[in-house]
């Protein structure tokens, strides 16, 4: 088989991608694109789940008519939410979008009861409100009871496509309940959260074999024949597999989409007080690795000003509108929690600007400005923050993901934070998905030549660092803005 199709969800849009490798080159082909997002229903948010599961079903019925009748199939999407199911395998409720805010305060709660730094020394999982400790531990008890398993988003479309239940091992490991020590579920925390091992599916890593895709929906559709791969099925795990390599120089990645993640490639997570007090997190990868990384708010604040703005602005459009701004005028502290899903993105970002004493961002290119400069700024300082953690001096950023389009934002990182920036590729996450499927197949001998080939297979935009006028100023302000 060298058909390889991958299928990336991410929390704004999902695709599915052909990838083709011929000659040492890998190229793709976008089969089918479709948008996603959450629904607030009665104070709730949730996912669309069967209609994620129509889009890929539609995507493959896509793949048949351009004439591919065999291929592997790997599933990534966004990490921590869960699906309950029960004794016969059907889904129990909706899935429960992770900005809903039933998690509100529960993290605080959870840590009167289990201190913090024991959790972090267990697991090394940054505190984020969302992590599925904390999502499970405000669901209805008594459903969660009834749940006979307990399974991720991917997990989930992977079952409904071949019929196996597995927990798979990156994305497992953003529940923040997997041990560093044991490589397992821990015991303590499944049972402060009443529940058993048996929840939860046998974990599983990236590479193994699925199965095919049941006979009954290859034949109700029209599908070709698929073999389904495990792929590294959360999307950050396999867009780092997706970063080519710096040969000789040190580089930290942004997996820059509606979070911006920033971190390094490790082999040994740092789990000690320092990381815990910094909150970075530590998140299993593909082959033995650890991505070291920090979330921050990322795309989604764009994303937010430009559903409220009109669809009609193009995030393209809304670069360009931002690159005509005045640079710097007003800053957010973009990760404070008001920002995770305040409802109207525009107000809060204009209050926000209002109560710190500058001005109010007026226009979609002053608001987008504001976005992009205070993202900036923002990945200055956590890669400042990245490099006291490891000991090591970061030469390069490499951006990639949908944000490596954004060459404003590309440029400003690379003023501001001083360092070359690499963008692209674009689709690392679905290169990553598929650098497994090939290595599945033989076709590639390990990550490493995967990561040479997408290297040589997709050109990278480089920015090479500007002056920024009165930078130590800038700073400052954006070193006040914290504190305030
Ligand atoms: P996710 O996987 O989280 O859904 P993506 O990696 O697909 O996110 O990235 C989507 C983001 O990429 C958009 O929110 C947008 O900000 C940015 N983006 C995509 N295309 C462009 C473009 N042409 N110009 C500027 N930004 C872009
Ligand atoms: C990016 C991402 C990120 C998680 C968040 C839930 O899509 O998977 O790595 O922290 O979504």
């Amino acid at each position: 088989m060298n058909k390889h199709i991958a299928v990336d969800i991410g929390a704004s849009s999902g695709r599915l991608v052909l990838g083709t490798l011929q000659e040492g080159k890998l190229s793709l082909e976008e089969i089918h694109r479709f948008s996603n997002g959450f629904t607030e229903r009665d104070g709730s948010c949730f996912w669309d789940i069967d209609y994620l599961f129509d889009q890929i079903i539609v995507g493959l019925r896509q793949a048949k008519a351009l004439g591919i009748t065999e291929c592997t199939l790997g599933i990534d999407t966004w990490a921590v939410d869960y699906v309950l199911l029960d004794a016969a395998g059907s889904r129990i409720k909706e899935v429960y979008a992770y900005r809903d805010r039933r998690t509100e305060g529960v993290m605080e709660e959870v840590a009167a009861i289990l201190p913090p730094d024991t959790v972090y020394a267990k697991t090394g999982i940054q505190q984020l409100t969302f992590n599925t400790l904390y999502q499970l531990y405000a669901h209805d008890r008594k459903e969660l009871a009834q749940a006979d398993q307990i399974l991720l988003v991917p997990d989930y479309l992977y079952y409904r496509l071949g019929g196996r239940k597995i927990n798979e091992v990156t994305n497992a490991s953003t529940t923040q309940l997997l041990n560093l020590q044991t490589g397992d579920f821990d015991s303590g925390l499944l049972s402060f959260l009443h529940l058993r091992r048996e929840q939860f599916a046998p974990l599983t890593a990236p590479g193994e074999s699925l199965g095919f895709v049941q006979e009954s929906l290859v034949r109700q559709y029209d599908l070709p024949r698929c073999q389904l791969i495990c792929a590294a099925t959360h999307d950050t795990a396999s867009a780092v597999l997706g970063v080519p390599v710096q040969k000789g120089r040190s580089a930290a990645y942004i997996s820059s989409g509606t979070w911006s993640l920033l971190g390094v490639e490790l082999d040994q997570p740092i789990n000690d007080p320092k990381a815990m007090a910094a909150n970075y997190t530590n998140e299993w990868g593909a082959y033995g690795t650890y991505r070291f990384l920090k979330n921050i708010m990322g795309l989604w604040l764009i994303q937010e000003v430009r559903r409220l703005v009109g669809e009609r602005y193009s995030f393209a459009e809304l670069a360009r509108l931002a690159g005509e701004a005045e640079g710097f005028r007003s800053l957010i502290p973009c990760n404070a929690p008001r920002f995770l899903n305040p409802g109207n993105m525009i107000e809060e970002i204009r209050a926000a600007c209002a109560e710190s004493g500058q001005p109010v961002p007026e226009t979609p290119g002053q608001l987008a400005r504001c976005i992009f400069d205070s993202l900036a700024l923002s990945y200055r300082s956590y890669l400042q923050e990245l490099e006291e953690l490891t000991g090591t001096a970061v030469e390069v950023l490499q951006i990639v993901g949908g944000g490596a389009n954004n060459g404003l934002l590309c440029q400003l990182t690379a003023d501001v934070a001083g360092r070359e920036v690499l963008a692209g590729p674009t689709e690392s996450t679905a290169l990553g998905n598929l650098a497994v499927q090939l290595i599945h197949a033989g076709s590639v001998a390990n990550i490493a030549e995967a990561r040479a080939i997408i290297g040589n297979s997709f050109p990278m935009a480089s920015y090479t660092p500007r002056p920024v006028p009165q930078l130590e100023e800038l700073l400052d302000r954006w070193e006040a803005l914290h504190h305030h």
